[in-house]
């Protein structure tokens, strides 16, 4: 039987590449990773914990909050803030950047997550998942706002860990996509997916077809397109799917291909979608590309884009290459 290769096992590897790597990007990898196994927990034990349900509470986006929402940012916070390798945290639940508080020390890297995605799944027992982003701040001392507004292309590492049947941390650090499982038995994450790729074609599509009215022309063409099926355009019939947790739909493309769109919705254009750049789109962005795949606005690379504030939403249209192509040209052709 083959020796297992855990997570850190991998990433200590990875790093003896680097010329004078000080192994603080290992321990960071190695604190997110037991954050989210505790997080596992937390999510595994549904009704028995009594925390599934609304919050008292709305989050900077005016989205209530479900209560694991806030007990999973914490254990994010309370994982990382004391560890000396972030100079700052971005939180979907947080309005502001976390500061490291005076008494830790302060490290080169920023941290940003999604604690709970998909949250609004977490009362029916389906996928939810963490997306985490990470970025070089300043070393030494608490990161500014505008250390945090980086584009998608300066990320040091994406990742994201999926909730499901089995919980799987999928991760990029810029050099291919790789899946570890984790092994209740031991309690680690193990390498089970080498070298992820996204098939190149593919016939599913995910989106919220209740917001069908309020797309932009090009979407509501490759949809129409797609709904055809073999006797419409495309010359074949499509499946559709629709997990409403953005971390599933991300990894079902990454086994089986296929494109995902939460594209601008005409109610609110000013307000750019619904899916937050900084820790939604960019490292499920990073990971898919790092796969083989493309993620865009439908005008533009959204790795390319220069944020502008840490909650910025914008349209994401991701999967495999020649679909989201497809797309982008309705995009230029309109
Ligand atoms: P959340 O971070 O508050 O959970 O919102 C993000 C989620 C995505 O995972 C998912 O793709 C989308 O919201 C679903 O939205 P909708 O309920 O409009 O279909
Ligand atoms: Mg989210």
């Amino acid at each position: 039987m083959k020796p297992h290769i855990s997570l850190t096992q991998f990433i200590i590897d990875q790093q003896r590449s680097i010329p004078n790597a000080s192994g603080d990007f290992t321990m960071l990898l190695s604190d997110i990773a037991s954050a989210c196994k505790r997080i596992a927990h937390a999510v595994s034990r549904g009704a028995m914990s009594g925390q599934l349900g609304s919050a008292e509470s709305e989050n900077v986006q005016g989205e209530t909050q479900k209560q694991l929402d806030i007990i999973t940012n914490d254990i994010m916070v309370d994982a990382l803030e004391w560890t000396g390798h972030l100079s700052g945290m971005v939180s979907e639940e947080i309005d502001e950047p976390i500061v490291i508080p005076e008494h830790f020390p302060k490290g080169k890297y920023l941290a940003l997550f999604d604690p709970l995605d998909g949250s609004s799944n977490i009362d029916i027992n389906l996928t939810v998942g963490t997306i985490f982003s990470i970025l070089k701040g300043r070393e030494g001392c608490n990161a500014s706002l505008e250390d945090f507004l980086q584009s998608g292309s300066q990320q040091v590492c994406a990742g994201f860990v999926l909730y499901g049947p089995s919980t799987l941390m999928i991760l990029t650090t810029g050099h291919g996509v790789n899946g570890f499982t984790l092994d209740p038995d031991i309690g680690e994450f193990v390498l089970t997916h080498r070298n992820m790729t996204i098939p190149e074609d593919s016939q599913e599509f995910a989106i919220n077809m209740s917001n069908q009215r309020f797309w932009e022309a090009p979407v509501q063409r490759y949809i129409d397109e797609c709904m055809q099926g073999r006797q419409g355009p495309r010359g074949k019939d499509f499946n559709m799917r629709w997990v409403a947790s953005m971390v599933a739909e991300a990894y079902r493309i990454l086994t089986r291909g296929g494109i995902f769109l939460y594209p601008l919705d005409q109610r609110q254009p000013d307000k750019g979608g619904k899916l937050r750049l900084m820790y939604e789109a960019n490292p499920i962005g990073f990971i898919i590309e790092q796969a083989g795949g493309l993620c865009s606005t439908g005008r533009q690379r959204i790795l390319d884009i220069q944020p502008d504030g840490i909650h910025q939403r914008v349209p994401v249209i991701l999967g495999s290459k020649s679909e989201v192509e497809r797309v982008v040209d309705y995009h230029q052709q309109t």
